[in-house]
């Protein structure tokens, strides 16, 4: 006999909020202020200062329990790290749909238009150790745990929306080549190294992604200025049981921009947390981090209407054939606690989905839903890591699953089965339904022959790397050339490097393999190498929406701009800078030679919030030099005064020098006048700079700025 949930107490009356996780959370939390220091075992200690010894000078007795369960404790303090996304930083906040959302999927959390579901969200690079620089050239992890009514649903993406192979059974081969190599664990965060080049240039399904990661994409300026995507092919079940495929997309609402690469390698030296901290640090001051998320949407009617497969997670869909639809927005507003006990312990798992979302057939996909789970059995200790505060979902669980470590549940009664009648057949199962049902698997006919093999429809390799590399402005393009270039100088074997250069980069762009090998000395290819099916046909011949500059953001809002002084600065000036940018939600930081005060043309004095080398340009985003003839001198007599425009002029930042301050622009070599350069009065040199910080980048400035030794 199998109980039916149809009487009896329901689950179906919980709802979430948007609190829902931070009060779940409460319980446990600990805060030591005002307590005394115990034991793990509740025993207060008076001294822990000394072991226990025999006589002073005397050896330590094994006796001494306190010293030896807090040591004990400390050497077990280390978890094995993820294997791959090691490092990351997260945040919580909330996901609140539109009213699109549940016309699309029978889900919960889809549907009241504005209704609040808790979320998490761990951003990562993949290749580094935990410790590695968070601006190094990568794919960055995006996992997004929605814990909703009806259970958790992760969203396990990357900031790149295809990936590097079509089968989970090459993910072993293709991580053990860009990790660090094994024989001396170098390079640490970074795809420029042999075995990388060696795996990719024998796998073309890899070069659409690998041109991904050479783009700007790999390098962002900011975790709330990057795209996320769902990667795979998904299904959304609306009420009515229909069945359609999905793409998923988060776009920033602060629009789409990145570093440049000599910009990301100085963060390595400079401030290796860039990302952790600005995440940090724009939570802490009220900055919060915003995606609209949206759905491609394909019927299952049209699933081969495309010139592609949409079961190969190695393509797009371009937008320009199937539009995002917005479906709701995220808001990360909350910072975690404690690293490890959120962000370390937090358990991803694509496998993890609620009723109204469902899988495709991508055999990409098909093998991390085995992965994920098992992956966490060992990181995490055992199968109870559910048990975890941050992985627990928000609803109640019940169900039969018993034991090993690190148990927590005390479950009570006699039977841990089902069918059973000794708790009146308690937890019992529940139908699917239009609402709040089971979960219930799509309705799909497989009838076929058990192969190992890859469909035809897989074997187009580069159309949409082309298409990707013809949608890029010529800034994009000309950096995608410099990244192959750099990584290919760092690989040993010329075999590879001609490998990379002749028989993948041709297939791609003739234009981009000549620019390559140029770089590197070798003759341009002349042709494409690749068959006729490998190079397939895009239906497109650019894509716009590929390009970052498609989603430039709008206005100055989150920027951070550095405003030099010294001695002698202009008052008036710096009081309207700082009013001006914080009125467009700048921020202005005010940098000095030097942490002591500063003492301006009206005799006050100002506290820094920085010093020229403590905060160098690398971490801002555009540079205002204030007037006052005592200050511009000092600065321009200053090394690292002059140092600091050089740096911002390579990379491309606009700069502004109010009035006299001009002098320091002279002083380091640099033009007076020039687009991204502005001058004059406060009011004017302001406007002109905001125009270019708007842009973010001064790309007219690229060619003159290769010439800047800084
Ligand atoms: Fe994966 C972690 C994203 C393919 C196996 N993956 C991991 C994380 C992200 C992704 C964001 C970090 C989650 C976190 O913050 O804890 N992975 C992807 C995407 C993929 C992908 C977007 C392709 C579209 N992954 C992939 C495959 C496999 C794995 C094909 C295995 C067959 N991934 C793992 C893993 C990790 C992981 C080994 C390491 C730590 C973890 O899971 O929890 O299981």
């Amino acid at each position: 006999m199998t109980a039916r949930n149809s009487d009896g107490p329901h689950d179906t009356d919980f709802t979430t909020s948007e609190d829902s996780k931070h009060d779940a959370l409460e319980r446990w939390r600990s805060n030591a202020k005002g307590h005394d220091l115990r034991t793990n075992q509740g025993v207060r200690i008076s001294d822990n200062q000394n072991s226990l010894k025999a006589g002073d000078r005397g050896p330590t007795l094994l006796e001494d329990f306190i010293m030896r369960e807090k040591i004990n404790h400390f050497d077990h303090e280390r978890i094995p790290e993820r294997i791959v996304h090691a490092r990351g930083a997260a945040a919580h906040g909330y996901f609140e749909p539109y009213e699109a959302a549940a016309k699309l999927s029978k889900a919960g959390l889809f549907k009241d238009p504005g209704k609040r579901t808790p979320v998490f969200v761990r951003f990562s690079t993949v290749q580094g150790a935990r410790g590695s620089n968070d601006t190094v050239r990568d794919v960055r992890g995006f996992a997004t745990k929605f814990y909703t009514d009806e259970g958790i649903w992760d969203l396990v993406g990357n900031n790149m929306p295809v990936f590097f192979i079509q089968d989970a059974i090459k993910f072993p081969d293709f991580v053990h080549a860009v990790k660090p190599e094994p024989h001396n664990e170098i390079p640490q965060g970074q795809s420029a190294h042999d075995t990388f080049w060696d795996f990719v240039s024998l796998v073309p399904e890899s070069a659409h992604m690998v041109l991904w990661t050479m783009s700007d994409r790999a390098i962002p300026r900011h975790y709330r200025s990057m795209e996320g995507f769902g990667i795979h092919t998904f299904r959304l079940i609306d009420k009515q049981g229909v069945s359609r495929f999905v793409k998923f997309h988060w776009k920033p609402l602060a629009g789409t921009y990145s570093l440049v690469w000599d910009e990301a390698q100085k963060l390595w030296g400079r401030d290796p947390d860039f990302h952790r901290r600005a995440l940090h640090d724009d939570i802490e001051n009220g900055d919060f981090l915003e995606w609209e998320f949206g759905v491609q949407v394909v019927e299952e009617e049209d699933e081969h209407k495309f010139d592609f497969d949409l079961l190969d997670p190695t393509k797009i869909i371009p937008e320009e054939l199937v539009p995002v639809t917005p479906i709701g927005k995220m808001v990360l507003n909350r910072n975690p606690d404690n690293y490890f006990a959120e962000v370390e312990q937090v358990a991803f798992n694509p496998g993890s989905v609620v009723p109204g979302i469902d899988f495709s057939n991508d055999p990409l996909l098909q093998g991390r839903l085995f992965s994920y789970l098992d992956t966490q059995m060992l990181r995490l200790g055992g199968p109870n890591f559910a048990e975890i505060p941050i992985n627990r979902p928000v609803c109640p669980v019940h169900n039969n699953q018993r034991d090993s470590f690190h148990r927590q549940t005390i479950n009570q009664g006699q039977a841990s089965y089902e069918p059973n009648s000794i708790d009146d057949g308690w937890p019992r199962e529940t139908p699917a339904a239009a609402e709040n049902g089971g979960f219930e698997s799509v309705y799909e006919r497989v009838d076929a022959h058990k192969v190992r093999a890859r469909s035809p429809s897989f074997n187009d390799h580069y159309s949409q790397a082309t298409l990707f590399w013809n949608s890029q402005s010529d800034a994009e393009q000309q950096h995608i050339v410099e990244a192959y270039a750099f990584e290919l100088s760092k690989v040993t074997r010329p075999f590879i490097r001609e490998r990379v250069v002749n028989e993948i980069l041709p297939n791609i762009s003739l234009d981009l393999a000549k620019r390559v090998a140029q770089v590197h000395g070798m003759p341009a290819p002349t042709a494409a190498t690749a068959s006729k099916e490998e190079l397939g046909k895009s239906s497109l011949d650019a894509s716009p929406a590929l390009s970052l500059l498609a989603r430039k953001p709008d206005g100055i809002k989150f920027r951070k701009v550095a405003v030099l002084v010294s001695d002698g600065f202009d008052a008036q000036q710096l009081a309207t800078v700082v009013q001006k940018l914080e009125a467009k939600g700048a921020a202005a930081t005010l940098i000095a030679p030097s942490m002591a005060p500063v003492t301006g043309d009206d005799g006050k004095q100002l506290a820094p919030d920085a010093m020229l080398n403590g905060l160098p340009s690398v971490t801002q985003d555009g540079v205002i030099v204030i007037g006052g003839a005592k200050s511009v001198e000092a600065l321009a007599a200053s090394g690292q005064g002059r140092y600091y425009l050089l740096e911002a002029y390579k990379h491309l930042k606009p700069i502004a020098a109010i009035d006299d301050a001009d002098g320091l622009l002279t002083a380091a070599g640099l033009p007076t006048s020039e687009d991204g350069i502005s001058t004059g009065d406060v009011d004017a040199a302001f406007d002109a700079f905001e125009r270019a910080l708007a842009e973010h980048r001064v790309w007219s400035r690229q060619a003159k700025a290769d010439a800047i030794p800084a």
